[in-house]
């Protein structure tokens, strides 16, 4: 990669040509206390503040290259996407990042995620994450970790989050400009090191409703969702100093609740979003007896039938084992709390 100084002198000489390539790896985080409604759709700014979970093992790796390109090229998991939402998901974000560098040139993006797409695995979080992170610096910006956070939440919300390490809370922020909106670690991954999530995959295929149209109409016709957002200050402060005295049933506990309550939102719009299959709720029901049982565990679920089981190290291999009793479940992925983004040195292509 070209070193910042060397993007100023070619800009500043005006060359046709600029050679600007990045790499970057961001892992996705699945949220304790969810995020489920926006303030400002444009900024991408959230009703509530969030807690989440770096997950290492769940990742997005994207190279973007700037350079002599008639247009932006999107290639994801192998498929070009020459237009549609997603394609224009990106560019969109490219073009905040130009503006940023007070660049012009188009870009090549490769991205590879090693997770099911769109399914509730959080593949947006990691994905803007690390298009963040590598578009920025392929761009010659040299941002900080609050100011990537703030330009990664642009792409999608939840990916602010994806680039702190271990435990990270993106605050709601109050100014419409969205400049206190951002998120930052309250626990580096070494601190809880035995936290794990086992994300247990029931279904690839894509969902019906992606989560910004499902928050959008939340938002607009559910009656619930004012209790929801007056519960959220309590929830942050059970969880957060859940995490900070490792206090694994407060975690957990709060967690379930929080999952359950944002379902209950959504599941009262009009139409209704039920996002949840049958495997999904046979595994919420088999948590909730196992913790009966003194296996303690609890669950948590996105926007999407996936499930996370939130347990502690010890407990891995019994759960495990008790899974493979339940049908219809394609994989589990054993997550702890993994590293935020990170520039790599291995290119994409
Ligand atoms: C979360 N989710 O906190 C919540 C829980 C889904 C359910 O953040 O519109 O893909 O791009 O900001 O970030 C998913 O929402 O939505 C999400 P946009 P995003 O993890």
């Amino acid at each position: 990669m070209i070193q910042r100084n060397d993007v100023y002198k070619y800009k500043y000489f005006n060359f046709y040509y600029v050679y600007m390539k990045s790499t970057a790896v961001a892992n996705a985080n699945i949220a304790l206390v969810k995020y489920w409604g926006k303030r400002d759709k444009e900024l991408m700014l959230p009703q509530n503040s969030s807690i989440s979970m770096t997950c290492d093992g769940m990742s997005t790796a994207t190279t973007v290259e700037f350079g002599n390109y008639k247009k932006d090229i999107f290639v994801l998991d192998g498929r070009e996407f020459k237009q549609g939402t997603e394609y224009n998901e990106v560019t969109g974000f490219l073009d905040i990042v130009r503006k940023k560098a007070e660049i012009k040139q188009k870009a090549k993006i490769v991205s590879q995620n090693n997770m099911p797409t769109a399914a509730g695995l959080a593949s947006s979080a990691s994905g803007f994450a690390a298009l963040a992170l590598a578009s920025s610096k392929a761009a010659g910006l040299d941002l900080n970790e609050k100011e990537l956070s703030m330009l990664a939440r642009r792409g999608s919300g939840s990916a602010s989050r994806s680039i702190g390490e271990g435990f990270v809370e993106w605050y709601r922020g109050e100014k419409p400009d969205g400049l206190d909106s951002y998120a930052e670690s309250i626990a580096f991954k070494e601190h809880w090191p035995e936290f794990r999530m086992l994300a247990v995959v029931v279904s690839k295929k894509e969902k019906k409703i992606k989560s910004r149209a499902g928050m959008a109409q939340t938002v607009a016709n559910c009656s619930l969702y004012p209790c929801w957002l007056n519960t959220i200050e309590d929830d942050l402060k059970i969880i957060r100093n859940g995490i900070k005295k490792k206090n694994f049933t407060q975690v957990g506990e709060r967690s379930q609740l929080n999952c359950l309550k944002m379902h209950a939102t959504m599941m009262s719009t009009t139409p209704p979003i039920i996002y949840w299959n049958p495997t999904t709720i046979e595994i919420m029901h088999s948590v909730i007896e196992w913790n009966e049982n003194e296996l303690e565990s609890y669950f948590t679920v996105d926007a999407g039938p996936q499930v996370k089981i939130i347990c502690l190290k010890k407990n891995v291999p019994e759960i495990e084992k008790r899974l493979k009793k339940i049908s219809n479940i394609e994989r589990v992925i054993e997550c702890r709390p993994g590293d935020g983004a990170k520039l790599i040195h291995n290119h994409l292509f």
